[in-house]
């Protein structure tokens, strides 16, 4: 048949190939539904902030936020409530659990309720600043991967606010995960990320670590499987309010996460 039979697809074909790769990536963007997993812990003093510049940042794109509450002493739960009142319990869910039992079952259980078909997990202290989201966003209609994570050491990515204790302990961990896993990916103990749902589905249940040592169990496991990985460069700013739940157990956990990693991939 001649280009007047097939005429839609004649048109569409016309249009420079750049154009046509915005148009599908239009496309997608319009289908996809980003569901953004937020873990508080006491988190009080940064949770509206860090959701009205999650609506500031991402104007054009249907997305809900879900706040995995351990029972914050401080009142989070109350001030999530009321930001359901101003952006509607459709954008903002609440799923709270009674205390506080680790990071790596927070976002399990905010995954349980995410019905979109991409998720993002972030920090509420506004170390992952919103107005990184459109570039995971683009960098993953642009590649079609998998996962987009958030990378503070490669050109253009960085750390800001932290003392050298705190540098050299990060620095530290992900230098000895590097040598020890090869995984391909710049930041292994960075928790900034965008995955699409089935592939965190997957490896999660693959995952065993409970604390901070669990997202980098996901990229490593992430990265043997053979998913298509790429990496945003972000400035990680030390949080302004409140308090790190990072302490000196963690760290032993993340030792012994490794290990186990070292043992198990
Ligand atoms: N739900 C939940 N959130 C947590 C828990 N521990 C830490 N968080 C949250 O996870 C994010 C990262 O924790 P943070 O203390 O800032 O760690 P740091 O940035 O590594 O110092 C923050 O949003 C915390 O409020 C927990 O046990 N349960
Ligand atoms: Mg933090």
């Amino acid at each position: 048949m001649n280009c007047y039979g097939e005429r839609s697809a004649c048109w569409f074909l016309a249009i420079p190939l750049s154009t046509r790769h915005q148009i599908g990536m239009d496309a997608q963007k319009q289908k996809s539904k980003y569901s953004i997993i937020v873990p508080t812990y006491n988190e009080r003093l940064n949770i509206s902030l860090i959701i009205y510049l999650i609506f500031k940042h991402f104007p054009d794109v249907d997305f809900e936020v879900i706040v995995v509450d351990d029972g914050s002493p401080d009142g989070t739960q109350d001030i999530v409530k009321q930001l359901q009142q101003v952006y509607g319990e459709d954008r903002i869910l609440l799923r709270a659990r009674p205390r506080k039992m680790g990071l790596g079952t927070a976002y399990i259980y905010g995954m349980k309720h995410a019905s979109g078909n991409f998720v993002v997990i972030m920090d509420a202290d506004l170390s992952h600043h919103p107005k990184y989201l459109p570039g995971f966003l683009r960098k993953q209609l642009e590649t079609g991967a998998d996962i987009v994570t958030g990378t503070r050491y490669v050109k253009d990515g960085g750390v800001h606010g932290w003392n050298l204790m705190r540098k050299l302990t990060s620095r530290g961990a992900n230098v000895l995960a590097q040598t020890l896993l090869w995984p391909g990916v710049s930041d292994l103990t960075g928790s900034f990320r965008l995955y699409k749902k089935s592939v965190l589905e997957d490896i999660i249940s693959c995952c065993v670590s409970k604390g901070y040592v669990f997202q980098m169990e996901m990229i490593v496991r992430a990265s043997r499987k053979g998913y298509h990985i790429e990496e945003v460069p972000i400035t990680f700013v030390d949080r302004v309010y409140g308090s790190s739940k990072l302490g000196g157990s963690e760290i032993v956990e993340y030792l012994k996460g490794l290990v186990y990693l070292l043992i198990t991939t």
